[in-house]
């Protein structure tokens, strides 16, 4: 066998032999990195003569395309391995009965959506629930979203391919549209909240594309804006826990709403921890308004004798706020670990009286 032959037999075996990506890594480094034994090989062509390099040149090629295939092939297999080995180490058998350290957890979005509900529900709200794909029309046009409105941007709809029939569906980008469902279907006095999913094309470290809403509607004779702000008040208190908040008022513009107001709450960020209630700083808690005459109007409601107000929340960032999670993407990423730390347990359902969250 030639000294070639053999530095290649060495090689592959050594291949062969690497228990892991590592071991691998260090054979790929000895044999093709910038000092390596077949580097230095091809480096030698160099200093050859013509005839010589026509013979040896298409030997050390050949030595090089083997030896780089060979590792390709044994990274495929190690890294099929390192997966096998996972998958067996966490494999969880479903059909087991519960075992203390396998036992479910409440996930925090569904927790806080509970806690949400259970506050309104004292305030005399019912729950509304409607569809999350959505006709163009419910999601914007009832909306005072028309088809040509800016607004329709700002919302980075996720489109449903259109209808045999024309129509045109999104996934809902709030939960607005099951409020105008409400008022079409029930005469006022009305009082519900809309929990639940909505979808935008946006994803950062407080964005996914799919997102939890809370809106809250109102509608009747006399309801007006200091209404909203005894509810929002009311709400943010029982929700965050504190007794005495603060809130602060800002001018704002929504399609829907005339006029709109976006509430921040006094905090404290500067001990690491966010405290509500105390400090010089103020926390945004989300939009409101009253909804504009001509969203009544386009949902059956006769703006000269009704008037109400409208309010949303994102229930994930209530979550983040409140339960002290600094990411949103690793609340939809189904990690056991992260949802063991987060999760709460089956039988702390959230009651006024009982705590929240406790
Ligand atoms: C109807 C009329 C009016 C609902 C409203 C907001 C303002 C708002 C955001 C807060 C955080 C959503 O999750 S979030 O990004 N919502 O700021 N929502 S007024 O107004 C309505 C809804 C329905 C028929």
């Amino acid at each position: 066998m030639s000294d070639i032959d053999s530095l290649e037999r060495q090689i592959l075996d050594a291949i062969d032999n690497a228990a892991d990506e590592a071991a691998l890594e260090t054979v790929r480094v000895s044999a093709l990195g910038k000092k390596g034994s077949i580097s230095e090989l091809l480096k030698s062509l160099g200093a050859m003569s013509p005839e010589e390099r026509r013979e040896k040149g298409p030997l050390f090629n050949g030595v090089r395309d083997r030896v780089a295939a060979a590792i390709a092939e044994r990274k495929t297999v190690l890294a099929r391995l390192k997966l096998d080995a996972r998958l067996a180490f966490e494999r969880i058998d479903v059909t087991l009965p519960p075992r203390p350290e396998l036992r479910g957890t409440i996930h925090p979005v569904s927790q806080v959506q509970d806690e949400i509900t259970a506050i309104f529900a004292d305030l005399g709200f019912a729950v509304a629930e409607g569809p999350d794909v959505e006709f163009d029309e419910y999601n914007f046009t009832k909306l005072n979203i028309p088809p040509d409105h800016p607004a329709r941007q700002m919302h980075d709809t996720f489109y449903v391919s259109r209808q045999t029939d024309g129509a045109r569906h999104v996934l809902r980008t709030h939960t607005s549209p099951v409020q105008a469902r409400v008022m079409l279907s029930q005469k006022p006095p009305i009082r519900v909240i809309v929990p639940g999913r909505t979808y935008r094309r946006d994803s950062d470290a407080t964005h996914t594309p799919m997102f939890h809403q809370v809106e809250a509607l109102v509608i009747d004779e006399e309801t007006h804006l200091g209404h909203l702000r005894w509810v929002v008040e009311e709400f943010c208190s029982a929700f965050f826990e504190v007794e005495r908040i603060e809130l602060r008022a800002r001018p704002s513009y929504f399609p829907f709403t005339e006029p709109s107001v976006e509430w921040d709450m006094r905090c404290d960020r500067s001990g690491g921890q966010i405290k509500f209630g105390t400090g010089n700083d103020w926390l945004e808690l989300g939009g409101s308004g009253m909804v504009h005459p001509r969203v009544l109007e386009m949902c059956g409601i006769d703006p000269s004798r009704y008037q109400g107000f409208a309010c949303g929340f994102g229930i994930d960032r209530m979550a983040m706020l409140k339960y002290g999670a600094p990411d949103l993407r690793p609340f939809f990423e189904s990690d056991l670990r992260w949802l063991r730390h987060f999760g709460f347990a089956a039988l702390d359902l959230p009651t006024l009286d009982g705590g929240l969250s406790r």
